[in-house]
């Protein structure tokens, strides 16, 4: 290939913000398309890499060939006989009419189609700024912080201030204080919160936007009095559906794992098919990403799958999406195993993947705000959750609804930047949580749980994977093939184990 191509392969490699070691720049410029085949290496990393070798583009190129040609003749997934059901009466809503109504899905907010950034360090700059503008309001019309004032004011003031500002920095003296860095367009204030205040439970992370009434001592250090997180309001009601329909939550389905659970799968998808009056009354299903196990995203992970091209995973996944009944609409959105770019916020599936799925299928961003008959969903795969284990004490990866109620006060969906999960800098943060949903979903800890915080249905979805080698290192035992179900109308929730 000629000197073109390889100006056009250097100049794409830089724009992608990585590095690409000789011997790969001349094994891809051997490649009939050397661009696709780089780039679709790149989709299928987490992170996009510091460098990319020789034998990471070869083995890509390879467990593709390997696997397209043994998932072409997957069989479908037989279905087997339902376990009992493990509903309670007080769910089932006797003499109820099934519901012959068409199903209302809108997609009300996501990034898909409306993504502008490039990574620059304006755009960062931009993206915080937008982030501290829309949280700072939310906390400037709260009573407790009136009359808030810009830091570099309240730093002179001798009386009580009160002020909002972005966690810069958080940090515990050997006394047990805790110190946080706060700071707004103006300036920078340390803020003490002493470790005998009633404010010293409170958990605090960086990045966050918070607001503190406090008085300044004479070293110019804040004394927290009050700290304010945006939160939800305390007056929300669920806004039921008038109809009768339930709304069943998947997530982490991670198809072409080793560990993907066939028998549990089966087994849910008889249940959903047959004559159950619940069964019957679920009109939506909503999938909360890692829909497939995806190829490379943590090391070795060739070693175990079992379906090792990423297009083969998705054509299994259609196959068994194809096999739910017709009155289920599917909305799927993308998580971190999936072919989309790994940064949130992450746009829906390309075309590619969604021509290879039934009509009944609509394909959201993560995260997603949707509406079914008009209740409100925020969907998001929870990523993020890693990121609020490590820095919460007493967080952990067994009661997701606890980070999930962490998120909502703060009201951002990834408070934390620059830790585990990805966040691409957009002109707007996407992943503030600006509208109240009524039922917040979650997947990605492989766990399960339903809740309610203020009126708000919580909702983490199970995975069907068991556990991986990987999670058995890191102590992570999944809870998997539990199936969430609300009913749209009341806001009630039950999980039904397969
Ligand atoms: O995540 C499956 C489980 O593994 C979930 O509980 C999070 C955990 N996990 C995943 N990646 C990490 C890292 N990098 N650190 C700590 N814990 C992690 P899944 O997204 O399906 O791989
Ligand atoms: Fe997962
Ligand atoms: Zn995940």
């Amino acid at each position: 290939m000629g000197p073109r191509m390889r100006e056009e392969l250097l100049a794409f490699v830089s724009k992608r913000g990585t590095l690409l070691e000789p011997d790969a720049v001349d094994y891809l410029l051997s490649r009939q398309d050397p661009i696709a085949e780089l780039d679709s290496f790149l989709r299928s990393c987490v992170e996009t890499p510091f460098l990319v070798r020789l034998q990471d583009v070869r083995r890509a190129a390879e467990i593709a060939r390997r696997a397209a040609a043994q998932v072409r003749s997957a069989p479908l997934i037989e279905l087997a006989a339902p376990r009992a059901a493990a509903i309670p009466a007080s769910f089932r809503r006797e003499g109820e009419p099934s519901v012959e109504r068409s199903a209302e899905v809108r997609i009300l907010r996501d990034i898909t189609g409306h993504s502008t950034c490039e990574g620059t360090l304006e755009d960062f700059a931009r993206y915080f700024r937008n982030r501290f503008k829309v949280l700072g309001a939310m906390l400037r019309s709260r009573r407790e912080l009136g009359g808030a004032q810009d830091i570099s004011k309240a730093r002179r003031s001798t009386r009580e201030v009160r002020i909002i500002g972005m966690v810069a920095d958080v940090r515990t003296t050997k006394n047990g204080h805790r110190i946080l860095e706060l700071e707004d367009d103006t300036d920078r204030i340390p803020v003490l919160i002493p470790a005998d205040s009633p404010l010293a439970a409170e958990t605090v992370v960086a990045d966050e936007v918070v607001g503190v009434a406090g008085t300044v001592n004479d070293r110019g250090l804040l004394i927290a009095q009050a700290l304010v997180q945006p939160d939800l309001p305390t007056t929300k009601v669920f806004r039921g559906t008038e109809g009768h329909a339930r709304a069943a939550f998947m997530s982490d389905i991670h198809v072409g794992s080793r560990t993907f659970l066939d028998e549990k799968w089966s087994k849910v998808t008889a249940w959903l098919g047959g004559a159950d009056e619940i069964a019957r009354s679920v009109r939506y299903l909503v999938v909360s990403g890692d829909v497939v196990d995806g190829i490379g995203v943590y090391p070795r992970q060739d070693e175990e799958l079992a379906i090792d091209d990423i297009y083969a995973q998705y054509e299994a996944l259609a196959r068994m999406m194809a096999a739910l009944p017709d009155r289920v609409t599917v909305v799927m959105i993308p998580g971190n195993h999936d072919a989309v770019r790994p940064a949130e916020p992450q746009p829906a599936f390309p075309t590619s993947i969604q021509k290879l799925f039934d009509s009944n299928i609509v394909f959201a961003g993560n995260p997603s705000l949707v509406s079914l008959e008009g209740v409100r969903i925020l969907a998001y795969h929870g990523r993020s959750m890693d990121d609020l284990v490590s820095a919460i004490p007493g967080m952990s990866y067994h009661r997701p609804m606890d980070a999930m109620k962490a998120m909502l006060r703060r009201r951002h969906l990834a408070p934390i930047y620059g830790g585990k999960t990805p966040i691409a800098p957009e002109a707007e943060d996407h992943l503030i949580i600006e509208e109240v949903p009524d039922l917040f979903v979650t997947g990605h800890v492989h766990s399960v749980g339903v809740d309610a915080y203020r009126g708000v249905v919580l909702v983490n979805a199970s995975t069907w994977q068991a556990q991986t080698p990987y999670q058995k290192m890191r102590n992570i035992e999944p809870m998997p093939g539990r199936l969430p179900i609300v009913d749209l109308a009341t806001g009630q929730a039950v999980i039904r184990e397969f």
